[in-house]
């Protein structure tokens, strides 16, 4: 057996946990990541046969019944991941029945996953019938983008198109838009249906007030997609109390459609 803490999966983990720490995103234990992984790549590093501890997730999830997963554990500080990941991650497989959680290396003070798992499981569930290439589920408190959940519009057009207009690269990167909830309780599995419902047309889902989910192939991709809206964000807080001149039109989103070749989501542009 190779040693985890050298796995490309694991150094990658925690590679993204600090620097989203470094952004500023992920304060205290604010932000969590699940990773799903192939079982080919989990079986190099631990005996997935040896099932340290069962954890009940508190919902059903059938679809991902024999998945693997590397979860960000609850309570747990993103700048401390790569003092002991062991202690701060978790791999574990979801159960047969869609309801346990089969531990399998991590959580080593006897803690668990984040109190977010509905939201992460259930958004795998939803993007995995877009995408079945999509491994990763990325919450975290980027400044900006909450920040505007205060002044802005919440209705999800009217979002995305502010966003669009504030970087040339917006519409690239997330053609898809953003989808936007409004104020809820996190850690229920009512914000965890709620988000998966909205993760069903979108990769970006913001909660308002609260922060933001992205998700995406990898753990690059996925931080790319946040970084871009979150600096798309930021822009407009620099702009938004200053008498606008001039923007990114309608016409020149279409252009940017046909140059990178992606289809902008379906009456979001006039
Ligand atoms: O785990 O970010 O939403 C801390 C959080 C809860
Ligand atoms: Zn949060």
């Amino acid at each position: 057996m190779k040693d985890i803490l050298t796995a490309p999966f694991l150094v990658e983990m925690v590679r993204t946990t600090t620097n989203m720490y470094a952004h500023g995103w992920d304060e205290r234990n604010g932000g969590n990541i699940s990773l799903r992984l192939d079982e080919k790549d989990v079986a190099e590093y631990v005996d997935v046969n040896k099932v340290l501890r069962v954890i009940p997730t508190g919902f059903s999830a059938p679809s991902l019944a024999g998945m693997y997963f590397l979860v960000t554990g609850t309570g747990k500080y993103f700048k401390n991941v790569q003092y002991d990941p062991a202690r701060n991650l978790g791999l574990f497989r979801i159960a047969a029945d869609g309801e346990n959680a089969e531990l399998l290396w991590g959580y080593s003070d006897g803690g668990q996953f984040t109190s977010e798992l509905p939201a992460h499981l259930m958004s795998h569930v939803a993007r995995l019938k877009v995408n079945p290439d999509n491994h990763v589920v990325m919450h975290c408190h980027p400044a900006n983008l909450l920040a505007m959940t205060y002044v802005h519009d919440l209705d999800e057009r009217a979002f995305t198109r502010t966003l669009w207009q504030m970087c040339t690269e917006c519409i690239v990167v997330f053609p898809d838009g953003v989808n936007v909830l409004p104020w809820m309780l996190c850690g229920t599995n009512e914000i965890g249906i709620a988000t998966a419902e909205k993760m069903e047309t979108a990769r970006l889902v913001v909660w308002s007030q609260h922060g933001i989910y992205g998700a995406g192939v990898d753990l690059d991709e996925t931080f790319g997609l946040i970084e871009t809206a979150e600096k798309a964000a930021e822009i407009y807080l620099k702009i938004a109390h200053l008498p606008l001149k001039n923007t990114i039109t309608d016409d020149a989103m279409h252009q940017l459609e046909k140059r990178f070749n992606v289809k902008a989501r379906e009456g979001y542009l006039d």
